[in-house]
């Protein structure tokens, strides 16, 4: 067997991502505290999964220090997470500062750079505040969209000198899918024209963001956590690549275009306003969002997505969804991570690095998120008790090559984050599939403890090099 090793980059981030909800838990929220997903849990606890949620997740507005020494032993470079409007804010509408809140973000912050870690933040990943949702409709308000520019301006002025990397928001288009499109998570109303003002007004908000970032001087970047979906129609005949081609539009290119080309693409304005979406975007916010693109962008990459035409014309009674044009495909054989139910596909990676590259101009990204939830991991724990994760290992490995040869065909792609640091909270699944180089133990304590692959990166981060199989199935 041939061995090779591929070298990263000099300046190439090699590090690890989560989010506050995900991990703080709720020591120190004060009432009138709680955000979109705290609401979510509180109201319909029985969908996560054997009731564990952000209430204490992994305890890190605690255990920061203890965590933050754990980074440096699995490696990282970089750690991102997310700051929580939620809890920033005792008074959103009147930008009333939390100070509690605030000043452990900043010890946050002086800890991870004294350890030689530099922080990157996302000012919203899903911790809209529920105040704003039942108050205002959440992002149906343009109220809310200023309330967050002015949160994020105060942000910028206590961290900005600190903080190199700034993302608006992580996957700005998941809550309302699961909420307005799919109606399968809480408040679970379906309504596409909400999905759409809501996709607006996160642009909008990007936007306004980017502009005031700039406007402050600051020596860093913005740019957006995006979950462009790489996907592959069934077959090459027209009626494939047509599915494949709107699914990208609605699923992709909404938040894709607007935020590196400033526009939205004319073929999804046509489209909704053939399914009767009231979209009219006023000229002025088309061309805030026009004038302010982001520097870089985050792109979450998972899994695979598969099409087809639909298999069924789209009943007339039922409310426009973007499913009338596309069937889900899967593919026969198909590589699996069974306790996730995603397919495996690392090629996707190279594939997303290219369509950056060709169709965005090739502007500048990371690999924001990118990882493996196993169910029941302790089964896999050796004789002192650590889990011994190989398929992690495999699984890094593989998209990181793709990622590298990439690179090599000219992606501008800058770092490589793993989700996850720790093991954390998911969105209903909770503790259920495990993420992380570090485990967290529920039955003692949360108490932390390095997985086999924590070591790997470790390695990996100072050796700077992949050893990669040559023969290997998986080039
Ligand atoms: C991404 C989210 C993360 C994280 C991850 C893993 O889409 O940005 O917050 O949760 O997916 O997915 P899940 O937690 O659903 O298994």
């Amino acid at each position: 067997m041939t061995k090779y090793s591929l070298k990263f980059p000099n300046d190439f981030i090699l590090g690890a991502a989560s989010s506050a909800w995900q991990t703080e838990g709720w020591s120190g929220k004060k009432d009138g505290q709680d955000s979109y997903i705290d609401a979510w849990y509180k109201n319909d606890r029985k969908v996560w999964h054997n009731g564990y949620g952000p209430a204490v997740a992994t305890d890190f507005y605690n255990r920061y220090v203890e965590d933050i020494d754990l980074m440096k032993v699995v490696g990282l470079t970089h750690y991102r997470s997310s700051i929580n409007w939620s809890r920033f804010m005792l008074d959103y509408e009147q930008g009333i500062v939390d100070e509690e809140y605030a000043n452990y973000v900043e010890q946050v912050i002086d800890t991870m750079l004294a350890n030689g870690i530099e922080p990157m933040f996302c000012l919203e990943h899903y911790e809209l505040p529920a105040y704003l949702l039942d108050k205002y409709g959440g992002w149906s308000s343009l109220e809310v969209v200023d309330m967050f520019v002015n949160y994020a301006r105060e942000v910028f002025r206590r961290y900005g000198s600190k903080v190199k990397h700034w993302f608006t928001f992580n996957e700005p288009i998941v809550v309302q899918t699961r909420v307005f499109l799919d109606a399968i998570r809480y408040p679970y109303e379906q309504d596409t024209n909400k999905w759409m003002v809501w996709n607006h007004a996160k642009n909008l908000a990007t936007a306004k963001i980017v502009k005031a970032y700039r406007e402050g001087g600051y020596e860093g970047k913005i740019g957006v956590v995006l979950n462009p979906e790489v996907t592959y129609p069934r077959s090459s005949a027209l009626h494939d690549r047509r599915a494949a081609e709107i699914y990208d539009l609605f699923y992709n290119r909404v938040f894709l275009d607007p935020a590196i080309k400033g526009e939205y693409p004319e073929q999804l304005l046509t489209l909704l306003k053939g399914n009767g979406i009231d979209f009219e975007p006023s000229a002025e916010e088309l061309a805030i969002i026009k004038n302010n693109t982001v520097d870089f962008i985050g792109a979450n990459l998972y899994y695979p997505h598969r099409v087809k035409a639909p298999e069924a014309e789209w009943p007339r009674d039922v409310p426009f969804h973007p499913k009338k044009y596309f069937s889900v495909f899967e593919l026969p054989g198909r590589e699996m991570n069974f306790s996730r139910g995603w397919e495996i596909d690392p090629a996707i990676v190279y594939d997303m690095a290219m369509r950056i590259k060709n169709d965005y101009g090739n502007i500048e990204w990371i690999l924001s998120e990118n990882g493996m939830g196993i169910e029941n991991e302790v089964q896999f724990k050796d004789e002192n008790g650590q889990i011994q994760d190989d398929y992690r290992i495999d699984f890094i490995s593989r998209h990181l090559y793709h990622l590298l040869r990439a690179i090599e065909d000219g992606a501008n792609c800058k770092g490589y984050m793993l989700w996850s640091f720790t093991d954390n909270v998911s969105p209903m699944n909770a503790f259920k599939n495990r993420y992380g180089l570090v485990e967290i133990d529920l039955e003692d304590n949360r108490n932390r403890r390095v997985k086999k692959s924590g070591y790997w990166y470790k390695e990996l981060s100072e050796s700077r090099c992949l050893i990669f199989d040559q023969d290997s199935e998986y080039r």
